[in-house]
């Protein structure tokens, strides 16, 4: 059949694709695309901005991925026509395929679904907006939240939980809390600080590199030359991840000509825990530095506090039970902790692997510990790296689209104000979801993303849109929320993308780096642009007369302004747009052990390892991202660094297909405590036994709604599951997505 896992990532083909996709759109055209000075769309690694396109911070060229094409080539699709939704009904949309929708073309009109319509329907811009403002007008202020994915620039997000604000409610978040939420509380918790530690620069110093839960060649394809480069100065890199990822052992850097042709080891040691094993491998790296006394007792004695209770902890942790809680032997742990040792300067980065857990900010908390240890924060060249999703959604945070601001930039926002805002609790993403699904919201406004489509328990998620009196969704491009996620009343408005703006915009990158992207012509005559339709909102929901005039913040720059004086480290966005000083956000990097937080102290943690023993013929199953897909957005049905040329597959051990006694592409129904999709192909494939893998967004079905505690992100990575035979019998009806 032709399909199998290549021995290497990236190279030729990620090329020929790429040359391909280009000459769908034309080649001048998405050459000028691409080189324009606009941020790049897809991950929060960066590129473009005012260094130029497929530019990194440092201005290395030539930068570019197969996903920022992908991103540019989907934006620069032919418009959808109206005769698009006489042809399909919403019951038609919902057969459509994510890929599908995403490739029916731009959004270029509002559309609006009444209750019993069966198809939407084209309206004009004033039903649209009108319809929202009485919406917020009549009905309760605490009955109303507000959602946004991460591409959203600064601007529109300041803009848009500064209207949420003003308005009465803190019901305002954002993407994270799907995604990275665990690792700014747990930084915050460690460190007293939410981002990443170091800048890329940094990265050219690095001689240890971690990279827990990521998988980067598919997700962040850019940080895989950094990887190549710390390698051939003889630097280490060790992988943590349940799956052995092909492109983590072997990787093409197609902007390389060496590599290309010859490929580059990535893993010096690859360590394949048990989903959910990693605070117990950790620990256990922990344990074999203390026992060789390997630690850096000076930075632990002056900068942090907490360690001897940390010692203790690890101490009394048996090596019996890290290695049965992490699924990896000591000898293995033993050989990283001597990699560690031998480090000068050491990184350690994380992704979803981390934080898609009940005890996500455990996890990131125990990463912390481990950096401590040997002090590797605070200084040139080491630290902590969570590696962000979305190109914007480190800027949302900073511009406060959260439901609790922090004091100091709440203090800063109520000043240049005037007055008080609400300090009630906000609340996040699931929160808010679990109003809905009680019935106590009457709008849900999402500025971009696929709020349906993200969510855990799918089920559940459909129901608390169509719950909701009216659900409005601000997007470039269709998607299954458009279909499965409707509200009594639901409007989706078509937004211009950041490179079609009239006016220029900023975004931060994972490395806290502020970004000027300058815009360009409006592709679609039809669109708008966010913060027009937000302050357009605002003049009518609250008037010009009152705090601010909303009039005058259709001004980007007045917008900056504002930013400038409110949040905390942004004071150099003011003269941006004029001088193109692109900048850190201040008092983020750190290159000296003082920390931010009272005592100035790094905090060791006692956090222990989860157990999770499986049952009788259960298996963990982590969902993740396939090579061609963007978060919920298909760009292509196969994943080719894993050799699947499809979706509807649950990758298994090899011994655990055996002993269930499984042939290659059986057919089974995959059971969870939240729902049943079937029917799904059973394959073989390296991961640690215990362990399976599906893709998101249909596996959503499957994930129960439950939360870690602290940082209120769903278990999207470690989901109980069993495997039953496919039979067809009428009592099995597909649920959504199936
Ligand atoms: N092409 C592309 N790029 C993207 C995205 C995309 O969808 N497509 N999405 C963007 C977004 S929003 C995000 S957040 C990032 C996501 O980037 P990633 O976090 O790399 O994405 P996932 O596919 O969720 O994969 C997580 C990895 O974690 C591993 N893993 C799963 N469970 C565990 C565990 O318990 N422990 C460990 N150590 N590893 C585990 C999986 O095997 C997998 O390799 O990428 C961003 N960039
Ligand atoms: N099972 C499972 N679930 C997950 C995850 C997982 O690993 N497993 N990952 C989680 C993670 S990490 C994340 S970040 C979330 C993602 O959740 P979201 O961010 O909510 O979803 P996306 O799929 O990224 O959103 C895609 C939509 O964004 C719109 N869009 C694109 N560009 C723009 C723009 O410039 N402006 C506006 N307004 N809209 C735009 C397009 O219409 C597109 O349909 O999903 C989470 N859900
Ligand atoms: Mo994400």
């Amino acid at each position: 059949m032709g399909w199998k896992i290549p021995k290497s990532a990236g190279g030729w083909r990620a090329i020929f694709y790429s040359l391909r996709l280009a000459s769908k759109v034309g080649w001048l055209r998405l050459w000028r695309a691409m080189t324009s000075k606009n941020a790049c769309k897809t991950c929060a690694l960066g590129m473009g901005g005012q260094k130029g396109g497929m530019r990194n911070e440092t201005g290395h060229w030539p930068e570019v991925c197969k996903k920022s094409l992908q991103a540019m080539v989907a934006d620069m699709q032919h418009g959808l026509a109206p005769e698009f939704f006489n042809k399909y009904s919403i019951e038609q949309l919902k057969t459509l395929s994510p890929r599908e929708l995403e490739m029916s073309g731009r959004l270029i009109a509002p559309l609006y679904a009444g209750p019993g319509s069966s198809h939407y329907q084209v309206v004009d811009w004033e039903f649209a907006l009108e319809k929202i403002a009485s919406s917020l007008r009549e009905t309760p202020v605490d009955r109303h939240f507000f959602y946004a994915s991460g591409r959203s620039a600064n601007e529109a997000g300041f803009l848009l939980q500064l209207f949420a604000r003003l308005h009465g409610t803190n019901f305002v978040n954002n993407c994270s809390y799907y995604c990275h939420q665990a690792s700014g509380v747990g930084l915050s918790q460690s460190l007293g600080t939410s981002t990443a530690t170091i800048s890329l620069e940094d990265l050219d110093q690095t001689d240890l590199f971690f990279l827990i839960g990521g998988n980067p060649a598919s997700n962040h394809p850019r940080l895989m030359r950094t990887l190549m480069q710390i390698r051939r100065r003889g630097g280490k890199v060790i992988v943590i991840n349940p799956v052995r990822e092909i492109g983590l052992v072997n990787f093409k850097v197609p902007s390389d000509p060496w590599s290309l042709l010859f490929g580059s080891k990535i893993a010096s040691l690859y360590l394949q825990p048990n989903i959910g094993g990693d605070m117990a491998l950790l620990s256990g790296i922990a344990k074999a530095t203390l026992e060789s006394a390997s630690q850096n007792q000076e930075f632990i004695d002056q900068a942090t506090q907490g360690f001897s209770d940390f010692k203790e902890m690890v101490h009394n942790l048996s090596w019996e039970t890290i290695e049965s809680l992490s699924g990896v032997s000591k000898v293995e742990i033993l050989q990283a902790a001597e990699l560690f040792s031998k480090s000068k300067n050491a990184v350690f980065a994380w992704t979803m692997g981390i934080t898609h857990h009940l005890h996500g900010t455990e996890n990131v908390r125990s990463i912390v510990n481990l950096a401590l240890l040997r002090g590797m924060v605070g200084k040139p060249g080491a630290g902590l790296l969570p590696i962000r999703g979305h190109s914007n959604v480190q800027g949302l945070g900073s511009m406060g689209v959260v439901p609790n601001l922090r004091e100091g930039f709440l203090k800063n926002l109520e000043s240049y104000l005037g007055l008080s805002l609400p300090r009630t609790t906000g609340l996040d993403t699931m929160g808010c979801m679990e109003a809905a699904h009680n019935g106590e919201m009457d709008v849900a406004f999402c500025l971009g993303g696929n709020l349906f489509g993200s969510n855990p328990d799918a089920s559940f998620a459909q129901q608390a849109l169509e719950k909701t009196p009216l659900v409005v969704y601000l997007n470039t491009t269709l998607n299954t929320g458009h279909a499965w996620g409707l509200g009594k009343e639901t409007l989706i408005l078509p937004v211009l993308a950041r490179d079609e703006e009239a006016q220029p915009t900023t975004q931060e990158s994972m490395f806290n780096f502020v970004r000027l992207s300058e815009g360009g012509p409006a592709r679609y005559p039809g669109a708008r642009s966010e913060v027009e339709i937000i302050a357009g909102l605002g003049s009518r929901v609250l008037g010009n007369s009152g705090p601010v005039d909303w009039r005058k913040l259709r001004a980007h720059q007045t917008i900056r302004e504002m930013i400038a004086d409110i949040v905390p480290g942004y004071q150099e966005i003011r003269t941006l747009e004029k001088t193109r000083n692109e900048f850190h956000v201040a008092k983020r990097v750190f290159h000296d052990t003082h920390f931010p937080g009272e005592s100035g102290q790094a905090s060791f943690s006692c956090v222990s390892p989860p157990v999770d023993n499986l049952g009788q013929g259960e298996l963990r199953l982590m969902t993740v991202r396939s090579e061609g897909q963007f978060n919920t957005v298909v760009y292509e049905e196969e994943d080719i660094y894993r050799g699947q040329e499809r979706r509807d597959v649950i990758l298994l051990n090899p011994q655990d297909m055996a002993q269930l006694g499984f042939k290659r592409d059986e057919l089974v129904c995959v059971v969870s405590s939240a729902g049943v999709l079937q029917p799904i192909r059973v394959r073989s494939h390296p991961i640690r036994q215990g362990n399976a893998l599906m893709y998101y967004p249909e596996a959503n079905i499957l994930v129960p709604k439950e939360i870690d505690p602290v940082s209120r992100t769903p278990a999207f990575k470690n989901i109980r599951i069993t495997l039953e035979r496919f039979e067809e019998s009428p009592g099995k009806t597909p649920l959504p997505l199936a």
